[in-house]
C-alpha cells in the first residue's frame, strides 16, 4: 500500500504496518519468535548498540513482529509512534515509572479500573508520588485538584465500570496550562470511536486483552505517543524494566484488529438495542450507557465519541441480591471479568474487578454495590436479550422476599 495514501481505519487495521513479507511475500506478518538475533561480525553488533545500525538486537529491546503492531496501532491512533507492552497494567505502571516518581502528584478519575488506582495508591506512594482521584467527568474538579507538583493528569473514559465521560480537549488544556501531561486510557472505545491525541491528549494506552484483540486469548498492552521525545523517554523505561511484549502475542493481536471495526460495529450496535430494552424493564432501577439520553454526558459523548461503545452498567431494584441472581442465571453471557471480546461477559464490579479498591473509595467514585457490568459481545441480538431477559425473570420466581422487596420500591 502506497505509504502516503490516506486510508480508512477499516483499511488501516488490516493493512497499516502488515506489508506482505519480504522474505517469501507472506501476506500475515510472520512471528519471528526468536529471543535474539545474529550478527553478522562484530563491527555490526557495535553498531546495533550504538545506534548506528537500526536492525534488531535482542527481542526485549524489538521485535519486527511487534514493531508491526507497534506501526499499526500508532497509525490506528494518528500517534507517531507506539509501545506495545506485556498487558494493559504494564503500559499503565510503564507510564507511572516513566513520568511519575519522588514528589510528583498526580490528579486521575475515581473510577479507573481497579489496579491502575491500587498501583498509585499502593505502589506508586512508596516512592514518594502523591495521587489526587477525582471526578473527571467534572472539568473544574480536576482543576482544583491540580497542585503545583502536578506533572500527569490520567484519565480513563469512559470510565470502568462508571462509563461517566471526560471532557478530553477540555482536560488537556486543564494539564497543559498546568506543565503537565495528559494520559488517556482508550480502553472502552478503542480507535474506532475515540481519538484522544486528536482532542490534546499526550498519550493513549489501552489495554489490548480487550477491544483491539477482541477474542478473549490474549493479555496485551500498548502506549501511543504523538511526541518522539514522550516516546524515546518512555521507551527507555519499558526496554529496561521489562514489561515488553512477546512476538506470538503481537501477532495474535495484530489477527485480531484486521476485524476490530466490524466487531466493534456489531457489538455497539447489540448495546444500543439492548440498553434501550433494559432500561424499560421492571426488575431494572437505572441503566448507565452513553447512548442512552438519561446519561449525564450524553451531549458531550456525542461530540466526542464516535459511537456510544459496547459497555453497559446497571442495577436492579433488588440490589446486589438480584444481580447475583441474574449473574448466575445467564446462560449464553458468561460470568467473567474482562470485556471487549466477542463474547458477551457478565460482572459483579464492587466484588470483583474494583474490589481492591475498597468499598469507601467505590462509594465516593459511585461504583455501588449492586453495579452489574455487561460487555456486550457480537453475539446474535435477539439470543443476548432471551438469555438476559430469561435470567431476569427468575429474580422475582427464585425469591419472593425479593420480589415484596421489588414491588415496595
Ligand atoms: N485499563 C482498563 C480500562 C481496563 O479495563 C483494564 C483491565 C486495564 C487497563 C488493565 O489491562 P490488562 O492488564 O488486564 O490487560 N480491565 C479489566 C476488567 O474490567 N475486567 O478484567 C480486566
Amino acid at each position: 500500500m502506497k505509504k502516503n495514501r490516506k486510508t480508512a481505519i477499516e483499511t488501516d487495521c488490516i493493512h497499516a504496518g502488515q506489508e506482505p513479507d519480504k522474505l517469501f511475500g507472506g501476506v500475515s506478518v510472520p512471528i519471528y519468535q526468536s529471543s535474539t538475533f545474529a550478527f553478522e561480525n562484530s563491527a555490526q553488533g557495535a553498531a546495533r548498540f550504538n545506534g548506528t545500525d537500526l536492525g534488531y538486537k535482542y527481542t526485549r529491546l524489538g521485535n519486527p513482529t511487534t514493531a508491526a503492531l507497534e506501526e499499526a496501532v500508532a497509525k490506528l491512533e494518528n500517534g507517531e509512534k507506539a509501545l506495545a507492552t506485556a498487558s494493559g497494567m504494564a503500559a499503565i505502571s510503564t507510564l507511572f515509572m516513566t513520568f511519575l516518581g519522588q514528589g510528583i502528584h498526580v490528579v486521575s478519575t475515581d473510577s479507573v479500573y481497579g489496579p491502575t488506582r491500587t498501583v498509585l495508591e499502593r505502589e506508586f506512594s512508596r516512592f514518594g508520588t502523591e495521587s489526587t482521584f477525582v471526578d473527571t467527568s467534572d472539568l473544574n474538579a480536576i482543576k482544583k485538584a491540580i497542585k503545583p507538583n502536578t506533572k500527569m493528569v490520567y484519565i480513563e473514559t469512559p470510565g470502568n465500570p462508571t462509563l461517566s465521560i471526560c471532557d478530553i480537549a477540555g482536560a488537556a488544556k486543564i494539564a497543559h496550562a498546568a506543565g503537565a501531561i495528559l494520559v488517556v486510557d482508550n480502553t472502552f472505545c478503542s480507535p474506532v470511536l475515540q481519538k484522544p491525541l486528536d482532542l490534546g491528549a499526550d498519550i493513549v494506552l489501552h489495554s489490548m486483552t480487550k477491544f483491539l484483540n477482541g477474542h478473549g486469548d490474549v493479555v496485551a498492552g500498548i502506549i501511543v505517543m504523538r511526541d518522539h521525545a514522550l516516546y524515546t523517554q518512555t521507551k527507555n523505561v519499558l526496554v529496561q524494566m521489562g514489561g515488553t511484549m512477546d512476538p506470538h502475542q503481537a501477532w495474535l493481536v495484530l489477527r485480531g484488529l484486521k476485524t476490530l471495526p466490524m466487531r466493534m460495529k456489531t457489538a455497539q450496535d447489540n448495546s444500543i438495542r439492548l440498553a434501550a430494552e433494559l432500561i424499560k424493564h421492571p426488575e431494572v432501577a437505572w441503566v448507565k450507557y452513553p447512548g442512552l439520553p438519561s446519561h449525564p454526558q450524553y451531549d458531550l459523548a456525542r461530540k466526542q465519541m464516535k459511537g456510544p461503545g459496547a459497555m453497559i452498567s446497571f442495577e436492579l431494584k433488588g440490589g446486589i441480591d438480584a444481580g447475583r441472581i441474574l449473574m448466575d442465571s445467564v446462560s449464553l453471557c458468561t460470568l467473567a471479568v474482562s470485556l471487549g471480546g466477542v463474547e458477551t461477559l457478565i460482572q459483579h464490579p464492587a466484588s470483583m474487578t474494583h474490589a481492591s479498591m475498597g468499598a469507601a473509595s467505590r462509594k465516593l467514585a459511585g461504583i455501588s454495590d449492586g453495579l452489574v457490568r455487561l460487555s456486550v459481545g457480537c453475539e446474535d441480538f435477539e439470543d443476548i436479550k432471551t438469555d438476559i431477559f430469561e435470567a431476569l425473570e427468575k429474580i422475582t420466581s427464585q425469591s419472593p422476599a425479593l420480589k415484596q422487596a421489588v414491588q415496595a420500591v
